[in-house]
């Protein structure tokens, strides 16, 4: 059982692992400890984290970045239209509508589903993972916006899938940030007190949230999430960019964007510039050597500049603050700590912002870039059977309200009622009883569409079978189960039908049903879901499933596979009263097909190997380089009295031989013929290494042997 955390970040990924030590952010195998969520597409290969970073701009049409907000969307999807605009590679409409990526790899043009590309990052970093515990990894945690979207979810689901992971839970950002605020935390207040809250703000390259908790001793509930989607570190790198690239029209007279290349450098430097500008006041240069048409640029900036070049941008920072404290219905003096994390919180103004709302310092304990994928390590570990740890609870909340949807026999009719409400605790069963006579179809949706970051409200559609009259004709009642599980994804999990009993039975009663409602032929068959009148609008009656109502220690998925076959198989009896699970067959808006997720998983396996092969074919030929070199160095020095001039001349020349083969026609072979080369050299290197080695034992030996003497 593996404990692993992942910070899947839009710019920069992160891994936390538990160990002996506790919970520890681990280096990858350039010893840092961030990998760039990048991946670039080769003739032979692919690179995937710091190694395809340095290839953003030389390999700019094969490089991918970025892809986070592509997850779950169509291709036809406004948000997928905008961001298209920004990358270098070609974005591509999949056979499903959805938005994929097209490269070239493996010397053709390949398309590659969203759900392929982060699953490639994501194999990437188990990998990373795998090396620092040394051992296989499956199960771990995976980072999320809280604002993602159930389609937006599953997608992300379906790249761990595909990297072979086993998500146990989504977790969102700001939680996770919570979490590892929380755990530690040695003077929480008991249960029976006012809880401390806390706020958590993350920016960072790509969006910014905000979340409110609610702490007490051993638990945290998150009280509201607020967020802007759409603002980030990026958004102050493209306001430079944008700066300097008008500027260059003017004083080099150079259109920069039109220059992919160049682009891309810019806004590296931009990068740079802007986090320079974080820590110095002052004026800083900005110069760029043969940036286009073989020509240097500079320029310059500095911190107030900025300021005033971003002002638009750090009046977004207040909204989304104001609207946390309206929805947990608090107060600034109800706030006893502001947590920022996220690397686009380093910008001075950015944290003038937070502190100008709040009216009080803003605390940076917690490490800015690091905090997201340590308390998704935390959550992995207390869902890990095999980890000890602390007993805490999690209880997060539901990001857009969710509303059902159903027809009725009325003429025209169809009925309503959210279920989830915004904010309210997540993960959360709710049960909800209606009086029908046949087969009946929920819709759920997003209650309010403009409060979500997403161009369709549809969720999914839940049609429940089996359902007939009972047999004395009347309504069947049937209890439906919506969840929103640990993922924060919702669904219809179960539905099952109320019979009055009239033989004591077993299955066959099931069957006599099914017989007696072809005989129904009344038009009753209104639904009386059960409702309540109170403020004169008609609202669902929803009771919460006792067993499965908030789960507070985060610590059981109710959602396995084994345990809904339980529950199909299980037939309940209370008195004369019995309850027989109907199946429900969904469909899920934008849903990643089985098959083709195993197409994807398969083919993730082959690039693996791809990679795995060319690996060893590099490392095969790299060694008959070496061999050369050190040889050659060799027979100049230690082996020169063990050969003949002759010897010498011979082997010399076939060195350069082979040196020369290197580059020419042996640059590009299969592995084999590397490892038969290097076989080859050694027939002429080991009789002269075993002169050499046997000289250099022989004065040794003889020293032992004197001693024994
Ligand atoms: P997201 O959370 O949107 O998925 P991410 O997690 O990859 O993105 P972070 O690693 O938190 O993002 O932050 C990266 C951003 O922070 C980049 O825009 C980077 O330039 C910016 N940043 C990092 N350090 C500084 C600094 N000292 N000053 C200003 N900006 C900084
Ligand atoms: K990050
Ligand atoms: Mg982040």
């Amino acid at each position: 059982m593996s404990v692993v955390g992942i910070d899947l970040g839009f710019l920069n990924c992160y891994i936390a692992v538990a160990r002996s030590g506790g919970i520890e952010t681990i280096a990858n195998e350039y010893s840092d400890r961030c990998t760039p969520a990048c991946i670039s597409l080769g003739s032979r290969t692919r690179a995937i984290g710091n190694a395809a970073k340095s290839q953003i701009v030389t390999n700019v049409r094969n490089t991918l970045h970025g892809f986070k907000k592509l997850h779950g969307r169509s291709f036809d999807d406004p948000i997928v239209q905008t961001e298209r605009i920004r990358l270098p590679y070609e974005l591509q409409k999949m056979p499903n509508g959805s938005a994929g990526v097209k490269v070239r790899y493996l010397e053709e043009e390949r398309p590659f589903a969203i759900e392929q590309v982060t699953g490639m990052l994501l194999a990437k970093l188990k990998e990373t993972s795998e090396n620092a515990l040394k051992k296989p990894v499956a199960d771990c945690v995976i980072s999320i916006p809280s604002f993602f979207t159930d389609a937006e979810r599953r997608s992300v689901m379906a790249a761990a899938q595909v990297a072979g992971l086993n998500c146990l839970r989504l977790m969102n950002e700001t939680t996770a940030v919570a979490l590892a605020y929380g755990i530690y935390k040695q003077d929480l207040p008991p249960l029976d007190e006012k809880p401390r809250n806390v706020v958590f703000i993350d920016m960072g390259h790509s969006a910014y949230q905000v979340s409110v908790c609610a702490f007490n001793k051993g638990k945290l509930k998150v009280l509201a999430t607020t967020f802007d989607p759409y603002l980030g570190g990026r958004n102050f790198d493209e306001a430079l960019v944008d700066y300097f690239c008008d500027e260059f029209k003017t004083k080099y007279k150079i259109n920069v964007k039109e220059n992919s290349r160049a682009l891309l450098r810019l806004y590296q430097e931009c990068e740079k510039l802007k986090k320079l500008m974080s820590a110095n006041a002052s004026d800083l240069p900005l110069n760029i050597e043969c940036f286009m048409n073989d020509l240097d640029v500079s320029s310059k900036m500095n911190r107030a500049q900025f300021e005033q070049l971003c002002v638009s941008l750090f009046a977004r920072v207040e909204p989304p603050l104001k609207a946390v404290m309206e929805q947990a219905n608090l107060q600034r003096e109800d706030v006893s700590s502001i947590e920022i994390v996220g690397g686009a919180t380093r910008i001075p103004a950015v944290k003038e912002q937070i502190t100008k709302f709040f009216l009080k310092d803003i605390s940076t304990t917690l490490n800015a870039d690091e905090a997201v994928a340590r308390g998704c390590a935390l959550q992995c570990a207390i869902l890990s059977p095999a980890f000890k740890v602390r007993e805490f609870s999690i209880t997060d909340t539901v990001p857009y309200s969710i509303t059902l949807r159903w027809k009725t026999s009325f003429e025209d009719g169809t009925g309503e009622c959210e279920v989830f409400c915004k904010n309210h605790p997540a993960p959360f069963s709710k049960v909800i009883t209606f009086h029908k006579k046949e087969p009946f179809e929920l819709e759920a949706f997003y209650t309010n569409l403009h409060e979500v970051p997403y161009p369709d409200a549809r969720i999914g559609n839940f049609t429940i079978q089996n359902v007939f009259p009972q047999s004395d004709g009347d309504s069947s009642k049937v209890k439906v189960k919506v969840r929103i599980n640990i993922h924060g994804i919702f669904s219809v999990a179960s539905a099952s039908v109320i019979e009055k009993q009239n033989i004591e039975g077993d299955h066959s009663d099931a069957s006599m049903e099914t017989e007696t409602s072809f005989k129904d032929e009344s038009k009753d068959d209104v639904d009386k879901m059960q409702v309540d009148q109170e403020d004169g609008h008609q609202k669902c009656h929803a009771e919460h499933t006792p067993e499965e109502e908030i789960d507070h220690t985060g610590t059981k998925t109710k959602s396995t596979p084994s345990e809904k076959q339980d529950r199909l198989n299980q037939t309940t009896k209370r008195g004369k009263v019995k309850s027989i699970d109907l199946p429900i067959q969904s469909s899920l808006c934008r849903q990643l097909g089985q098959d083709l997720l195993n197409s994807y998983i398969e083919n993730e396996g082959k690039m693996i190997m791809q990679d795995k092969l060319e690996k060893e074919r590099n490392d095969a030929k790299n060694a008959v380089e070496e061999y050369v070199y050190d040889f050659r160095d060799k027979l100049g020095t230690v082996y020169e009295k063990f050969i003949t001039q002759e010897d010498l001349n011979k082997l010399s020349a076939v060195l350069g031989d082979t040196e020369n083969w290197l580059y020419e026609e042996g640059e590009d072979q299969p592995k084999q013929i590397y490892v038969d080369k290097l076989q080859e050299l050694k027939k002429y290197g080991q009789p002269i290494q075993m002169r050499y080695v046997e000289h250099e034992e022989r004065p040794k030996a003889l020293t032992d042997l004197g001693r024994k003497i």
